[in-house]
């Protein structure tokens, strides 16, 4: 009923899409501009909440594939600790994913739309899941790098112009600080372990330091989004920036656990305080995006096969919300 009312809500908005006045975009960018929150029922520019529904559904989307590659490890974890640990990871990246769908619902789109966008390819989910995990250590490095980037670009979210999607980064933050913990500890581990599980921290670092670098997405130059949603307030810093960031804070933390970070170039340019790094091969990052990653079609076909597997749970889950609501008519 809720999101029906706002489907309806949506379809006029773009209806008047066109008549979007000067006044009413100023109006809008002066709220944005003294920091208020935006919320589902005020007015918004048409692009604007097409921006986030697309930032939103990705967002959402990369939390429930994210499950696949750490889901990987789930039978295999070395210890009975570290299983549990694992599921609770796992389990709580679905959680984000359903945070993340209820938000862009409140922009008037459904949950079976992004759904359907997802397993059609036309919307994208993070490039970072699309590389295999091959040995435990790659949980390690999963934790450490893809939720230590996902925090350096989620907790500027926090303070994202539109209230839903914000407040849903609040909880998201705090989850991933642990998953980023659990990660760094089991590096810490194995580099403390013997030189065979010290090699395994090693090679994971390498296989996973780049691709997490590309999580930031493309460079300012190339981004085409990132102008449009500062001025916004969806996004706080730039995809460049952030990236630095990450960079600053996690080579003293390779150095803390001994290992070397996958990079000649990498270098403390003193003066800035700032490390400068090698250049990214960003032609590996946009044919992953163009669906020919390591493990992109193994992603899509698990995906699928579990929308298809859980048909008759989400068509009980109908009937019984039906069955309950004509009870409670009577
Ligand atoms: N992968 O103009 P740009 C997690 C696309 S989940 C794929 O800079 P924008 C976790 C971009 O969509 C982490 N595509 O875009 C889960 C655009 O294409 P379209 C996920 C990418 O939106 C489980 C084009 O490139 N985090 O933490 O301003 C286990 C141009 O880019 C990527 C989020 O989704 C990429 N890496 O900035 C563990 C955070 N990068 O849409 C951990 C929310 C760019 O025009 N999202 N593209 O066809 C964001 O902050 C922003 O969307 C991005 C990109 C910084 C990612």
């Amino acid at each position: 009923m809720y999101t029906q009312s706002l489907d309806q809500q949506g379809s006029k908005t773009e209806h008047a899409a066109d008549a979007e006045t000067a006044e009413q975009l100023a109006a809008f960018q002066k709220r944005v501009d003294a920091e208020e929150k935006i919320e589902p029922k005020d007015w918004m520019p048409s692009a604007y909440r097409r921006t986030l529904i697309r930032q939103i559904a990705q967002h959402a989307h990369s939390e429930i594939i994210g499950m696949q590659p750490e889901g990987n490890w789930l039978t295999r974890a070395p210890t009975l600790r570290r299983k549990s640990i694992l599921l609770a990871k796992v389990q709580d990246e679905a959680g984000h994913g359903l945070y993340l769908y209820s938000a862009a619902e409140t922009l008037g789109i459904s949950r079976q739309q992004m759904v359907a966008e997802l397993l059609s390819g036309k919307a994208k989910y993070s490039s970072i899941f699309n590389y295999p995990t091959l040995s435990w250590a790659d949980i390690g490095a999963i934790g450490w790098l893809v939720d230590g980037a996902a925090i350096m670009n989620q907790i500027p979210l926090c303070r994202c112009s539109y209230g839903p999607y914000a407040r849903a980064m609040v909880r998201v933050c705090k989850e991933e600080s642990f998953h980023q913990r659990q990660g760094y500890e089991i590096m810490l581990d194995l580099c403390r372990g013997s030189d065979a599980q010290k090699e395994m921290a090693q090679d994971a670092l390498n296989r996973w330091w780049w691709p997490s670098l590309m999580m930031f997405g493309p460079g300012d130059a190339e981004s085409t989004h990132s102008a449009q949603s500062m001025a916004w307030k969806i996004k706080r810093f730039s995809n460049d920036e952030l990236r630095q960031k990450f960079v600053d804070a996690t080579v003293p933390q390779a150095e803390f656990l001994g290992l070397r970070m996958p990079d000649d170039d990498l270098k403390l340019d003193e003066a800035s305080g700032h490390y400068n790094f090698g250049e990214i091969n960003w032609q590996e990052f946009y044919d992953v995006l163009a669906g020919n990653g390591p493990c992109n079609k193994q992603r899509m076909r698990v995906r699928r096969a579990a929308q298809d597997n859980g048909a008759w749970v989400r068509e009980a889950a109908e009937a019984y919300a039906q069955k309950q609501a004509a009870r409670e008519a009577a």
